[in-house]
């Protein structure tokens, strides 16, 4: 089902009419995320159920993403986005795609700058939970109108750096452990778990003073080079992998508009002495750890506007995923750019970066179509909503991005495994996992 009814209006006689969900009433607060943040949380209602959703926000942000805040806080867009509520009220919960358009109208500019990301973003996903709470189905099966779901498989940040971490960490932001050939979702989360735990032993074996301090998304943030968190993971993940049996492989977040200066034009590493490299050094050194330590997912290796540079890197890996997140920023006409390009063969989805459900679910269809595999992810800063993994399985993403622990992290982790058991129970099977294109 698609998530959207029919009837026969009576007082229309023959004419079919799909039956919308009209929204109620809605509430919107200031709540706090996991740094702390202020942060908006809608409840929207709609007749017999409801739904709630609260924003998360990043700390390596891309200059194009939705704009958070209206005048800069959090309680300016409380204001703001309650001053709309004529406009909203009476919409259909049940189409993310109208309250996109009714959210863009309003808005007025590119970025939702005028009313909120966080707004549109709490606002957009508290509604259509609350339809499908309404209509008695999973969230995900309403963003899929009508296809087959498919159980993502978690990405796991497992070593911090960069912006995440701090001095002395290393420069890279995100060391990833991916368990590419579990047979379940459960497995894969549990093996993430193991090298989690794993890589805290060796590091500490490594680094007596290693105190388990932990960076924004419950990763590991040692005070180690790039070199020396690649070794710790690649240990962890071949223990790990003859425990479990099946393959774990490593994957990369480089964030690396925070490495680069626009200026001198090249990738600035401090952790190694502040050594620079060129474009193309830059590019080499990537084919180098990918070689190396057999890496199987590379995100942001190139800095935002790196279009061309990143098409190169996309021609010269093999079996190896070139994922733009600051490139990208779950911004379609940013995408149709890089399909025209060619730059990278995956995109990290994040509503957030969108702004309103209705624009990440136009940005999942364009990826799609141009088989980039979808990567949902969490932000740095993040709350304890599970809709990200509704959201992960309504985009058709392979992946879902997340911490490995901490309970806002653990929080996505989990519904998985209750959808999971849930298609168990309904179908007498588990949800099929989602393959790589
Ligand atoms: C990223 C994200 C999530 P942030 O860069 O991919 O890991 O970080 O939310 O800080 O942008
Ligand atoms: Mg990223």
């Amino acid at each position: 089902m698609d998530g959207r009814l029919e009837y026969r209006d009576p007082k229309k006689r023959d004419e079919v009419v799909e039956l919308a969900i009209p929204i109620l009433d809605f509430k919107a607060r200031v709540v706090y995320n996991s740094r702390g943040e202020e942060s908006i949380e809608v409840e929207t209602s709609v007749e017999g159920a409801h739904g709630r959703a609260s924003s998360p926000s990043g700390a390596s942000v891309g200059k194009y993403e939705a704009v958070s805040f209206f005048g800069g806080n959090a309680s300016r867009t409380l204001t703001k986005i309650n001053s709309y509520k004529d406009k909203l009220v009476g919409l259909d919960a049940s189409d993310p795609h109208s309250l996109m358009h009714a959210l863009r109208e309003i808005d007025g500019t590119a970025n939702y700058s005028e009313i909120g990301g966080s707004a549109a973003y709490s606002f957009s996903i508290a509604s259509a939970e609350a339809a499908s709470n309404a209509l008695g189905i999973p969230l995900y099966q309403l963003l899929l109108n009508g296809e087959e779901p498919r159980m993502p498989l978690p990405l796991g940040n497992v070593i911090g750096g960069g912006k995440h971490a701090g001095e002395g960490s290393p420069d890279i932001q995100e060391f990833l452990s991916y368990p590419r050939g579990t047979k379940s979702i459960a497995e894969g989360i549990r093996a993430n778990i193991q090298v989690h735990k794993r890589v805290r032993e060796i590091l500490q074996e490594k680094d007596p003073r290693f105190s388990g301090g932990k960076g924004d998304e419950g990763a590991w943030a040692p005070n180690t080079s790039t070199e020396g968190a690649l070794e710790a993971l690649s240990e962890a993940i071949s223990a790990v992998t003859d425990e479990v049996g099946f393959e774990i492989r490593i994957g990369l977040d480089m964030a690396s508009t925070s490495l680069w200066n626009p200026r001198e034009k090249t990738y600035t590493y401090s952790r190694e002495g502040g050594k620079r490299r060129s474009t193309e050094e830059q590019i080499q050194f990537v084919l180098d750890l990918i070689d190396e330590y057999e890496i199987y997912y590379v995100e942001d290796p190139l800095h935002e506007e790196a279009f061309d540079d990143t098409h190169e890197l996309t021609t010269r890996v093999n079996g190896c995923l070139i994922v733009g997140d600051d490139l990208f920023v779950t911004n379609t006409k940013i995408l149709e750019r890089a399909v025209k390009i060619g730059a990278g063969n995956g995109a990290i989805l994040k509503v957030n970066q969108a702004g309103a459900l209705g624009d990440a679910l136009e940005f999942s269809e364009l990826a799609r179509k141009h088989r980039y595999q979808i990567i949902a992810s969490h932000r740095s800063g993040d709350t304890i909503d599970a809709n990200l993994a509704h959201i992960a399985i309504g985009t058709g993403a392979t992946m879902i991005k997340s911490g490995v622990v901490g309970g806002e992290r653990i929080a996505k982790l989990n519904e998985l495994l209750r959808i999971d058991e849930f298609s168990f129970i309904s179908r007498g099977k588990s949800m099929p996992l989602a393959k790589d294109r």
